[in-house]
């Protein structure tokens, strides 16, 4: 089954929170679906309004804030990443057992092919665009999107890539349940959009829901809250800017020179990158970790990095 007609199986009310570049992409699928879709926003002038009305004008477009009528009407929710579920009215849908997604569970529900996911308060856009380039050196063929600018729906079409590379953020991870990514990361977490969640550690539990299913799970050994997001997972590599133990990726030295590793294996002198500075050198081995979860070739990977 295609990822396009797997969706059209069975139609459903869709009531989409929010006229921004995520909100269009879901209306877009949607409709494509064969859905009814109806959308929100509390914005009196929401970005993308003229396109909507230009190329979606069956679409009723409610802009006078969260209608709690209308909201219990539908079958299912989409929010955009920049909407907070715990508002009153969506806490009250979902009193109501009205499903409340987002546009990446809905992506993760119609794709066949692996997707690799990458979070981290920061260097996530670095890591993702790092990890592109070495799957393109490798000669596969992938779309990348999501946090990073493209909306994850906008990437879906006939035939499938071999691999999906999302850039995902703790706000698209609020509404996901069923992504079960191929390999996946939590870079780092630092404070952050902490007015969107309790405390710390809330963030942190958002952010680790990008490693739920049976994949491989890419851990930051020196940053604890991402060896927090990889607790209780089995299938686990490391990275780590001091010298790797087992499979794990590192930097080691010989001889003056200081060399990325993995495990025992020197792989190329730290010199030889085109990128620099320590957080980059952490990112590179983000990448290499993810790109081997990937079974990309080392060469193809490493020639990226001198590029
Ligand atoms: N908004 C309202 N009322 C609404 C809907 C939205 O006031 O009813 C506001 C939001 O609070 C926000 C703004 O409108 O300030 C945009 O929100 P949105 O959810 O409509 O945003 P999109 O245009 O769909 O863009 C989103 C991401 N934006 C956010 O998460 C805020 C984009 O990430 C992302 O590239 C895009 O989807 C495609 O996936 C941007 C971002 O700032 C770059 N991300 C944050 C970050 O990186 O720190 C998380």
């Amino acid at each position: 089954m295609t990822a396009m007609s797997r969706a059209k199986a069975n139609t459903k009310a869709y009531l989409i929170i929010g006229l921004g570049k995520t909100g269009l992409s879901c209306a877009r699928f949607l409709l494509e679906q064969g859905h009814a879709v109806a959308m929100m926003d509390t914005r009196k002038n929401p970005p993308y309004i003229d396109i909507l009305q230009n190329e979606l004008p069956e679409v009723l477009l409610n802009k006078d804030g969260l209608n709690l009528k209308l909201l219990l009407k539908s079958d299912v929710i989409v929010l955009s990443p920049g909407v907070d579920p715990r508002l009153p009215e969506l806490k009250a849908a979902r009193s109501h057992n009205i499903e409340v997604i987002g546009d990446i569970e809905l992506f993760a529900r119609a794709i066949n092919q692996p997707v690799i996911a990458i979070t981290g308060s920061n260097g996530k856009s670095t890591v993702t665009t790092m990890l592109t380039e070495m799957a393109i050196m490798a000669g596969k063929d992938i779309k990348v999107g999501g946090n990073i600018g493209i909306p994850a729906l906008d990437l879906i079409g006939d035939p499938e890539p071999d691999f999906y590379i999302l850039e995902l953020s703790s706000f698209q991870l609020e509404t996901v349940s069923s992504l079960n990514a191929y390999a996946s990361v939590v870079l780092n977490i630092s404070p952050d959009h902490l007015d969107r969640y309790e405390d710390i550690e809330q963030y942190q539990k958002t952010k680790a829901k990008i490693h739920i299913g049976s994949g491989v799970i890419i851990v930051n050994r020196d940053d604890n809250l991402s060896c927090n997001c990889a607790a209780g997972f089995q299938n686990k590599t490391g990275f780590t800017l001091n010298k790797p133990v087992g499979n794990d990726f590192g930097i080691d030295e010989e001889g003056g020179v200081t060399y990325l590793a993995q495990g025992m294996v020197k792989l190329l002198p730290v010199s030889d990158m085109k990128v620099t500075g320590e957080h980059n050198i952490s990112n590179v081995l983000a990448a290499l970790a993810l790109g081997n979860a990937m079974q990309l070739p080392m060469k193809a990977m490493l020639e990226a990095l001198k590029q």
